[in-house]
């Protein structure tokens, strides 16, 4: 089925000079970059793409650094593309993620591992929907 969903290089990919090589490996699979915009996130945008994780202990240092910097977001659409991206990624955890994963060639952090994307349909929608929002921050 095709699908939409949302890919963020994140601060820390943004600057270690990342953006060129997800988006190769992005597209090396067959999937389609639609939209694409680099901002510097407000505070607020970032509570509202990880509103999942409020409460949370990492919450906070998730926050101040998703906004630290510019990220840069991307909607990527192709067959079954929520699922097929987050392979593309790995799991959460740089030091877990498989070489051959954005995370597991690229990360040895939890919390600073380069990328997002959302995890289903609908977080896709909702997180599309917040970051391409023109409130989210500007560059
Ligand atoms: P993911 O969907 O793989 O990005 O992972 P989660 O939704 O579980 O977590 C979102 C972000 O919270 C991670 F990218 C990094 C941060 N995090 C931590 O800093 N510590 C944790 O223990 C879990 C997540």
């Amino acid at each position: 089925m095709n699908q939409r969903t949302l890919l963020i290089v994140k601060p820390d990919g943004v600057s270690r000079g990342l953006i060129g090589e997800v988006i190769r490996r992005v597209e090396q699979k067959g999937l389609h970059i639609v939209r694409l915009r680099m901002i510097y996130p407000r505070r607020k945008c970032m509570e509202k793409l990880y509103d999942i994780h409020k409460g949370k202990s990492f919450f906070e240092d998730l926050v101040s650094f998703m906004s630290s910097g510019p990220i840069v977001a991307m909607v990527v659409e192709g067959d079954e593309a929520v699922r097929v991206v987050r392979s593309l990624i790995g799991p959460t955890d740089g030091r877990k993620a498989p070489p051959g994963t954005i995370r597991g060639d690229y990360a040895i952090s939890i919390s600073r591992n380069v990328v997002h994307a959302a995890d289903s349909l609908e977080r896709a929608e909702y997180e599309i929907e917040v970051v391409f929002s023109e409130e989210c921050g500007d560059f």
